[in-house]
């Protein structure tokens, strides 16, 4: 884990000191989800889903879900098959009410690899 992180910081580090531009058509940047950041949600989602801009190694993806207490929620990608290669799904376990942080991080094809978080909130049930 940790020795991920490192040689992911390597790589943008190299990128930087070589002064290579952003290859956008490669690179992976989130474009879309479900659900959204700082989403406020009255049901629990039972998925979710990660749009990049471009095809992402998605065997290679970590993500992790945690709960407002900071501890860790178990979510496992799925595949249903023929779902978009820059598209990641996960299953998510019955989600209680409470602000939820999922950390993802994505290799794209040319092995840059982008973090990213998402926040959402499930609201108690009955509650506006
Ligand atoms: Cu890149």
């Amino acid at each position: 884990m940790r020795r991920d992180r490192t040689s992911a910081l390597l790589v943008l580090a190299a990128c930087a000191a070589l002064g290579l531009p952003t290859p956008a058509r490669a690179h992976a940047v989130l474009v879309d989800s479900s659900p959204r950041d700082g989403a406020v949600l009255d049901a629990a989602p039972a998925e979710a889903t990660l749009r990049f801009n471009s095809r992402i190694e998605k065997r290679l993806t970590r993500a992790s879900l945690e709960d407002t207490a900071g501890h860790a929620v178990p979510v496992a990608r799925i595949d249903r098959g023929g779902e978009p290669p820059e598209q990641l799904t996960f299953r998510l376990p019955a989600l209680a009410a409470g602000t939820y942080r999922l950390t993802f991080r994505v290799l794209a094809v040319d092995g840059h690899a982008t973090p990213g978080l998402l926040r959402f909130t499930v609201r108690p049930a009955g509650k506006p």
